[in-house]
């Protein structure tokens, strides 16, 4: 398998999912069948969800912050930050993950596409997003103390337009015309959540080469030029070539 080759005339965007943190111990979507507590992700993850129990929602969100709480990067985490370390600008780190495992890695070019399990912001006031690691008693809704109303984690929910300041960076990144050839990784993602799952289109539709690692094939597989199958924790250490 030819390595994937990082030199001075290559701009590297990079793309995670669930699965690069599974084997820090945080669950998979796909892992829970997309179920929690028998509820469908969508379902509690979404303002609809949020309108009808918010209670609920903040169960499950109290939930995943307890059990991301002490999780650690593993070795998938430390080779995106070695990647930026010698490719420096040239190197974006766009996730879907709210865990934050990135940022703890030593990651710096992150864009945090679904936002963060660990800031809640208020549904109620314009305050700005705050961090908050604070865990709430199952049934208790937590107050906003700036205008009484109800707080929620600062997550991109289904239904919920991304920002679009995050969307302008990583399309900006694509379409850059600074000599370099862009190269996309995308690893530990099923495919199946837009936008996300259209990035490898935008990045073809510049000529840009893509590649997948994941443990298993994806919606979208057959959208990248190079799949390589595996755990990312032991794929990413030793796919690239850094020159
Ligand atoms: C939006 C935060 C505008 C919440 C999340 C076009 C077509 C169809 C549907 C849509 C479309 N455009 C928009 C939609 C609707 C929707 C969508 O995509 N629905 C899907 C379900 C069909 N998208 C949205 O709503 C987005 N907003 O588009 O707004 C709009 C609004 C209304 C209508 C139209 C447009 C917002 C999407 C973001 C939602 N928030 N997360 C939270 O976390 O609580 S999404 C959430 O689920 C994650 O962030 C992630 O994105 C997704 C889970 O996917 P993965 O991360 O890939 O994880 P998964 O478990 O599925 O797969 C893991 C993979 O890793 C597996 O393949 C496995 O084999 C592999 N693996 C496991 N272990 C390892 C491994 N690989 C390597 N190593 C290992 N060790
Ligand atoms: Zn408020």
């Amino acid at each position: 398998m030819e390595p994937l080759v990082l030199d001075s005339k290559t701009r590297l965007l990079v793309l995670t999912g669930a699965g690069v943190s599974a084997e820090s111990g945080v669950p998979t979507f796909r892992g829970m069948n997309g179920l929690w507590e028998n509820h469908p992700v969508e379902a509690v993850a979404s303002p609809q969800g949020f309108e009808a129990n918010p209670a609920l929602v903040w169960r499950f969100y109290s939930q995943r912050r307890t059990g991301a709480a002490d999780v650690k990067p593993n070795p998938g985490h430390d080779a995106l930050v070695r990647w930026e370390q010698h490719l420096g600008d040239r190197f974006l780190l766009a996730t879907q993950n709210v865990d934050g495992l990135h940022t703890k890695a030593g990651s710096q070019r992150v864009v945090d596409m679904h936002g963060n399990l660990f800031r809640t912001k208020c549904a109620d006031c314009q305050r700005a997003p705050f961090a908050d690691t604070s865990v709430h008693p199952s049934g208790t809704v937590p107050k906003c103390d700036n205008c009484g109303g109800r707080l929620r984690p600062d997550i991109v929910w289904f239904g919920e337009m991304l920002d679009p300041n995050d969307l302008a960076r990583i399309g900006e990144f694509i379409t850059r015309n600074d000599g370099t050839r862009l190269v996309f990784l995308a690893a530990g993602t099923s495919g199946a959540v837009w936008p996300a799952a259209g990035i490898v289109d935008e990045v073809r539709s510049v000529r840009g080469d893509t590649w997948l690692v994941n443990y298993e094939s994806a919606a979208n597989t057959e959208r990248f030029h190079h799949f390589v199958q595996g755990l990312s924790g032991e794929v990413l250490p030793t796919l690239a070539k850094l020159v």
